[in-house]
């Protein structure tokens, strides 16, 4: 079959793309080897920014996050027993994130995709990319057993840190940038209301925590731990405790403990993959970067990368201009290295590492002190957290 935009992978990049094109008269097919459940089932992000949230209110997706979601004015930090709040709208001119998780934005985009006929085509095997370096790029698989062949104007590669995409793109051109660090976050769901109706990320002698939600009655929270670290090693109420002592005297005494029906670690990484375009391939999301979470980034990122990459080939189909296309790469890169700034200054900041010394411990109470002192400094990390604008 032909299509105008072939789709690597049915994540929240590859989704929400499909989506955006589809609202510009653009035909695409998108090709996921995993199955939907699969898919839909990933525990991931829960802060959404602005840039997101207008994005899905364009595409008419908002309904249940205007509902559901829980719009956070501010977050708060803490340091040992101590804490503070970085205030969003004061310090920003009103801006705010919206707590709703990475498994019910990808929810509404599959419900909206069928009610609106896109072409999602999941538990696809052995997806192979062809003559991206043409003007006649395709895509074979398998689905069911039988071989399909999709013949397409151009690619989009939303297939996540592990997918084909970028690695189709010869060694010669594409750069990568990587620092992986020494500890990963175990992370836990439980049916219990917060500790707090804010975010608390907690920077402690014995290492990161994070308070975070999904709604006022389920809790979703995070602890450093050692890369080597197993989840059987850590028992419910070995969790609990830890959290507890981390989240400081205050936070800690109001976390309400409950059983956890998903807990999991994931590493930390920060990557760069440099251009995001070769060809007619272009890279979106996880497929082309990825931020350690402590920013709440990543999904973010994926949608301003899709916005900018569903504007160049709107202006492609409608203008046969490739003005746009060909700045996608730069404009994309530019915005996605100030999040990864971000994101590793605020790993840096509130994490232990296995070399952190007395001194180095000092250097982030100082630097936590001195934000906590400074309209400036709170500033800059607010404008941060509710994300950059486009244009930059
Ligand atoms: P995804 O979500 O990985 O989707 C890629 C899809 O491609 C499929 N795929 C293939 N399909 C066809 N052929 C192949 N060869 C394929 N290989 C792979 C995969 O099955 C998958 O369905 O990438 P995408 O769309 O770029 O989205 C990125 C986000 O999912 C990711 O950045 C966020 O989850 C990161 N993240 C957070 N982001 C935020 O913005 N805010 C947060 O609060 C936040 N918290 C988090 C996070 C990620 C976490 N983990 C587990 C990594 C918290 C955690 C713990
Ligand atoms: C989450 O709720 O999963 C979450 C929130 C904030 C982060 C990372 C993850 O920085």
């Amino acid at each position: 079959m032909r299509t105008q935009v072939a789709i690597i992978g049915a994540g929240p990049a590859g989704l929400l793309l499909a989506h955006l094109l589809h609202r510009s008269g653009i035909d695409s097919v998108v090709i996921e080897q995993r199955s939907r459940e699969h898919v839909a089932g990933r525990v991931r992000a829960g802060v959404l920014e602005q840039v997101t949230v207008d994005l899905l209110a364009r595409l008419g997706l908002d309904a249940r996050l205007r509902r559901e979601g829980l719009v956070h004015t501010g977050t708060n930090i803490s340091c040992d027993d101590d804490s503070f709040r970085i205030d969003f709208a004061d310090l920003t001119g009103g801006a705010t994130v919206v707590v709703y998780g990475q498994s019910e934005v990808m929810a509404d985009l599959t419900a909206a995709a069928d009610a609106r006929g896109l072409d999602l085509r999941h538990e696809c095997a052995e997806v192979a990319l062809h003559d991206l370096d043409t003007d006649h790029p395709r895509v074979t698989f398998l689905r069911d057993g039988r071989a399909e062949r999709v013949d397409c104007d151009f690619v989009a590669g939303c297939d996540g840190y592990h997918g084909i995409s970028r690695a189709s793109i010869p060694d010669r051109v594409l750069q990568t940038f990587e620092k992986v660090y020494p500890f990963g976050w175990l992370g836990i769901l439980a049916e219990v209301p917060p500790c707090d109706h804010e975010l608390i990320y907690a920077s402690h002698e014995r290492g990161f925590a994070l308070a975070s939600m999904r709604s006022p009655t389920r809790s979703r929270y995070y602890v450093q731990c050692a890369l080597d670290d197993r989840v059987e090693d850590w028992s419910d109420d070995r969790f609990w405790d830890e959290l507890c002592l981390r989240l400081g005297a205050g936070a800690g005494a109001r976390v309400i403990r409950g059983p956890s029906f998903e807990k999991s670690i994931a590493p930390l990484r920060s990557f760069v993959a440099e251009p995001m375009r070769w060809g007619r391939l272009f890279l979106a999301g996880d497929a082309a970067h990825i931020v350690p979470p402590t920013g709440a980034k990543g999904l973010n990122l994926a949608a301003s990368d899709v916005v900018m990459l569903g504007e160049a080939l709107a202006e492609h189909y409608a203008e046969r201009s490739t003005a746009g296309i060909d700045a996608y790469s730069a404009r994309a890169l530019a915005r996605v290295w100030k999040a990864e700034r971000f994101s590793w200054w605020f790993t840096g900041l509130t994490h232990r590492f296995p070399q952190t010394s007395g001194f180095d411990r000092r250097m982030q109470a100082a630097e936590l002190a001195y934000i906590r002192g400074s309209r400036a400094a709170q500033a800059m990390l607010a404008e941060n957290y509710v994300g950059l604008p486009l244009t930059n």
